[in-house]
């Protein structure tokens, strides 16, 4: 849980089986193999070093991550007691002083060693932080709290009118409703988890703070935005130009949207949206409002098995292996049964175990476009785990480029599954299907595309960045969030909420993958340059409209990068890839074709809420 808690498990694995000719054909180029006649003492020392923490590493790593899995997938305080023991035993590894002393000097020594051996030194460093041993009861004790703030949030049980309902149960009936009352009721049941959460995520932001400062860091933001190489105020500043060049659309966006509810609901029309009216319960995106692209109807006849299946035929179709067959057996793919007692985590996430093969998901599947979106960002991430583990990445390098990596590949997944003439080709949608075109991209730009960057880039992204690099007083907490939230979002509380709710709480991240969240809006703009080339330079097809099924050349350009991992810079492999620099060119154009046809809808309105 410490060292990637647990959303994306996008740091866990190693030796996959290479039964596929695809990831073995692979012309990758990872620093050679020093031979011992030629090899600098250094870079020797540093190698047998290196050797035994990486097997050390991975070893413990699964230890941990099976203990978390059981926590995670059902809980109980016997399952609770394994995971922490295990989370302390390898903290007492890889944090250990004198890991971390040979480390700091052998990084002294830097000029004499590869530059593979360098990016795993570093990387230690990182996860050592984690949960550094130079402080043994402060690294047990921030074990036990996220220990505990994952049983309460995995086990919690929203009620609704005195019944318990999954947070499934939540979705689909915003996702349906039209009564305000009940949308209201539905939104505020919702919320119920925050009081539950709250002194836990008091604890643990001192706790986080006080772990990474042990190592240096001025809090827990700054060690998080390290794994990208740049300082807060630097993420900060990448987030605020990515909502400041999307602003002209959002606005338009925003309107459409206020105008659509409030004729939906028949109400005036409000200067901000009140959160209840949006089905997604943070407003993070706007589904259900694009009528002509709504898929629901499709998945009638489709089972909860069909979805997870049409995720890995999408990449099989391009060219990789199957899944390992154990996926199937070993991950919880399902709603947990009417009536029965067990209680697990209803967050979709992908797990990497041993670093090596072992590759599950949890979610909780239903057959419905949500769920086949969110099934095949999953899949985005197992892909990336199977395609950086094979001998030329070390475990401590079978990681993402970057975060934003990990989760640009899932949703590079689910925005070529979202496109009509792809639908087409796997069934989905009858071959007659009369689509209309601005209606899906429309559908495209509410959920995720746009909303979500105001939502991420600037309501999570700030909120976590005043908790922990500025210390806000928790008895500020929920007052800010909704400041953030009417601010970044142009969204309203229905009523007043005061401090005791700590709306911010509710937000699975925010317990389990803290001060992380930035990295979702950076991988949507990753997401659409990766998507760019792919349809013009490949495919040769609009971005908008186009089709990945059976492409071998596209599988080839996803894989040369998956294969990678965590062995070059993510800069570097971004501009080799692409030939561009990190950029919102690709996702202003995509859009670009909507928003003329916004501005003529929203002709005579007043556009914004300031
Ligand atoms: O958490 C996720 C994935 C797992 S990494 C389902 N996502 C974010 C969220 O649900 O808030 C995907 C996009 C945003
Ligand atoms: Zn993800």
């Amino acid at each position: 849980m410490l060292l990637r808690p647990r959303v994306c498990r996008t740091t866990r694995a190693w030796v996959l089986r290479l039964g596929s000719g695809l990831v073995l054909s692979l012309a990758f180029r990872a620093a050679p193999p020093a031979r011992a006649a030629d090899t600098h003492p250094t870079q020797e020392r540093a190698d047998r070093f290196l050797a035994l923490v990486n097997a050390s590493y991975q070893a413990l790593y699964y230890v941990e991550s099976e203990a978390q899995w059981k926590a995670a997938t059902d809980v109980s305080p016997a399952h609770d007691a394994s995971s922490a023991t295990a989370g302390k035993a390898r903290a007492a590894f890889v944090g250990n002083p004198a890991l971390i002393q040979e480390t700091k000097q052998l990084l002294l020594l830097r000029r004499e060693l590869t530059d593979l051996t360098i990016r795993q030194l570093e990387r230690l460093l990182l996860i050592a932080a984690e949960s550094p041993m130079t402080n043994p009861q402060l690294t047990a004790a921030r074990i036990e709290a996220e220990t505990a703030q994952n049983s309460v949030l995995n086990s919690f049980e929203f009620k609704l009118a005195g019944k318990t309902v999954t947070a499934n149960d939540l979705d689909n009936l915003l996702n349906r409703s039209t009564d305000l009352a009940e949308r209201r009721a539905v939104w505020e049941a919702s919320k119920t988890s925050g009081p539950a959460l709250r002194a836990g995520l008091v604890k643990l932001r001192d706790l986080r703070n006080g772990v990474a400062q042990e190592m240096g860091y001025s809090d827990y933001f700054a060690l998080q935005v390290a794994s990208y190489g740049v300082t807060t105020d630097e993420m900060l500043k990448l987030n605020d130009d990515f909502m400041r060049v999307l602003q002209p659309l959002y606005l338009q966006l925003h309107t459409w949207t206020k105008y659509k509810l409030a004729e939906k609901f028949k109400q005036p029309v409000p200067h901000r949206i009140p959160a209840h009216w949006i089905n997604n319960r943070w407003a993070q995106e706007w589904d259900g409002l694009s009528e002509g692209a709504d898929l629901t109807p499709f998945f009638k006849d489709r089972t909860a098995e069909w979805v997870v299946k049409s995720a890995e035929t999408f990449y099989t179709g391009l060219g990789f292996p199957p899944m390992p067959a154990s996926f199937w057996p070993k991950s919880d793919l399902y709603p947990v049964a009417a009536g029965s007692p067990r209680k697990k985590n209803s967050h979709a996430s992908a797990w990497h175990l041993d670093l090596g093969s072992d590759i599950r998901s949890l979610m909780s599947v239903e057959p419905n476009p949500w769920w086949f979106t969110t099934a095949h960002h999953e899949l985005g991430h197992v892909y990336y785990f199977m395609g950086y583990t094979h001998p030329a990445v070390p475990p401590l390098l079978r990681n993402g480029a970057n975060p934003a990596f990990h989760e640009g590949f899932g949703e590079l997944t689910a925005l070529a599954a979202a496109q009509v003439p792809y639908l087409k080709s796997v069934g989905l949608l009858p071959a007659d299907f009369q689509a209309d075109d601005t209606a899906f991209l429309l559908n495209n730009a509410l959920s995720p595309g746009i909303p979500f960057i105001y939502w991420s880039s600037g309501v999570m992204a700030h909120w976590e960045a005043d908790i922990y690099a500025k210390n806000l007083p928790a008895n500020e907490w929920n007052k800010r969030w909704w400041h953030y939230v009417g601010e970044f979002q142009g969204v309203e509380a229905p009523a007043e909420r005061g401090e005791e709710f700590c709306d911010p709480a509710t937000k699975t991240h925010i317990n389990d993958n803290p001060a992380f969240y930035y990295t979702y809006a950076v991988a949507q703009v990753f997401k659409h340059q990766l998507h760019d080339y792919i349809a013009k330079k490949i495919l040769r097809q609009p971005p908008q409209n186009c089709n990945y099924a059976g492409n071998r050349e596209v599988g080839e350009f996803i894989r040369k990068i998956m294969v990678q991992g965590q062995t070059a810079d993510w800069r570097k492999i971004l501009r080799d890839a692409t030939g561009e620099d990190l950029s919102t060119r690709a996702m202003v154009e995509y859009y670009a074709p909507l928003r003329q046809w916004l501005e003529k809808e929203n002709t005579g309105r007043p556009i914004g809420w300031k």
